[in-house]
């Protein structure tokens, strides 16, 4: 093994409730915000396949724990359902003794599950209150946080209160691809905020619990920002927009505090927050033990060739403009840049700015179209995820040799499951999953991985 990593090191995949339950409307489940678009809006979903139509693993769950036994997961992320659990506000029996099976399952095989408890899914019931533009919904979040610890924490030892906070930011208010899709940058901030004040909440209320087997966490989507050319213009928009794709979650998530220069920007142009008295001692005193890190591409920014209209609304691309990297490596399914060193360039940070804060790779995977074209006697031979993957692991194994505290590396995703907006387009999984007969096969990449997992290293 050429690759050796830390004892311990946590291999698996990660999940998300909507994109593999199904059972949308089962069992005493509540609509989410994605039930309820998809319903109004078809049309805006690729193949108009919406989240009732998932890989099913409300029912097929113990076989699929065994595939991941089967492929050397110690460890797999999945999220619960809010509006599952408890919709309408009140604890769902049916739910409880589903997410139970879930967990023991996990436990049984020797999986350690790590539990996120919002993934893109607020539900319908609260967005009608303005989701989290509503503080109050902050109130309703932390009641369901700590009816999963109350139900869950005996067994559960990893919990996360958001995954990707930023993404219902920018989708469901400046860019138009989350529900309630409004263009609105007053509402994004506001909704930016609430989300670090729910996590800080959530955060102080996990530790009144005090046990200290048990850690909390967030899943943060970092971009790693890098400029044109060492210009002061452009070396000026690349850190604008760094500061607002990754320091306005990372900092009062892992410092307790956020950066003076976006308060500064923010102030400027009339864009701050409305807070309460105590939310500063709040976010100073709740901070994370761990974070997850999404990473799937950076982002390329330059000074903004011409001077925005100053009477359009505020809007963070005011500030920057993005450009394609000539020579860059492209995913073209997704339309993502491949740059495997962002990686190292994320770990590096949290060293160097962010007290080496324990961190793991929460995803980073590759989607891509029509894999049943990659078909060899009966497997997709995958092996662009496999470079993909093993290219990526290389640079957080020279991370792990700088002494940079990450302790993990997790897929996106474990089996192929429904996309937000893109539905079944693009593939990402260690299985396949044919949507008409539900069959799981491994693609070449599961049986690469589990190599790498069981022996610690390629
Ligand atoms: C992340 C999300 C996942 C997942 C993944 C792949 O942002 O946390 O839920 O979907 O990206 O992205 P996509 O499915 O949009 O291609």
């Amino acid at each position: 093994v050429e690759y050796k990593f830390p004892a311990n090191f946590w291999w698996g995949s990660a999940t998300s409730a909507t994109q593999i339950e199904g059972a949308a409307e089962k069992d005493g489940k509540a609509k989410n915000i994605w039930d309820y678009w998809y319903e109004t809006e078809p049309n805006r979903f690729f193949d108009q396949v919406g989240p009732a139509r998932t890989s099913d693993f409300y029912q097929r769950y113990k076989e699929d724990i065994q595939l991941m036994k089967q492929i050397g997961h110690n460890s797999f992320r999945l999220s619960i359902s809010w509006s599952r659990l408890m919709p309408n506000g009140q604890m769902n029996e049916q739910a409880v003794e589903f997410y139970n099976g879930v967990i023991n399952e996990l436990i049984d095989n020797d999986i350690e599950p790590f539990v996120n408890l919002f993934h893109f899914d607020m539900p319908l019931a609260y967005q009608q209150f303005g989701g989290w533009e509503n503080r109050e919904v902050v109130d309703s979040y932390q009641s369901y946080a700590e009816m999963c610890f109350k139900l869950f924490g005996d067994r559960v030892k990893k919990w996360f209160t958001f995954n990707e906070p930023i993404v219902p930011v920018e989708g469901g208010y400046l860019y138009d691809f989350h529900y309630p899709n409004i263009v609105d940058a007053q509402k994004a901030v506001q909704v930016a905020y609430h989300t670090m004040i729910a996590n800080a909440k959530v955060i102080k209320a996990f530790r009144k619990l005090n046990d200290p087997h048990s850690q909390i966490g967030i899943i943060l989507n970092l971009t790693p920002s890098y400029p044109r050319s060492s210009n002061p213009t452009d070396l000026r928009a690349s850190k604008i927009a760094d500061l607002f794709f990754n320091r306005s979650f990372l900092d009062p998530a892992v410092l307790g505090e956020y950066p003076d220069e976006l308060i500064a920007i923010l102030k400027e142009h009339g864009q701050l927050p409305q807070t309460k008295q105590g939310d500063k001692e709040l976010l100073k005193n709740n901070t994370v033990d761990i974070l997850g890190i999404n990473y799937y591409q950076p982002r390329r920014v330059k000074a903004k060739e011409y001077l925005p209209n100053p009477y359009a609304p505020f809007m963070p691309d005011m500030f920057f403009d993005l450009y394609e990297m000539p020579g860059r490596k492209m995913n073209p399914h997704r339309g993502w840049e491949i740059y495997e060193k962002g990686i190292y360039d994320i770990l590096m940070n949290l060293k160097e700015n962010y007290g080496n804060i324990s961190s793991f790779i929460s995803e980073n995977g590759m989607g891509v179209q029509n894999e049943e074209r990659f078909i060899k006697e009966g497997q997709i031979q995958d092996e662009y995820r496999i470079e993909f993957i093993r290219e990526h692991l290389k640079w957080v194994h020279r991370a792990v040799q700088e002494k940079c505290n990450v302790k993990g590396y997790h897929l996106w995703t474990f089996m192929d499951n429904w996309s937000w907006m893109n539905a079944y387009k693009n593939r990402y999984g260690f299985y396949s999953v044919d949507l008409n007969t539900m069959e799981r096969k491994p693609k070449k990449s599961a049986e690469w991985f589990k190599e790498v997992s069981l022996n610690n290293g390629f």
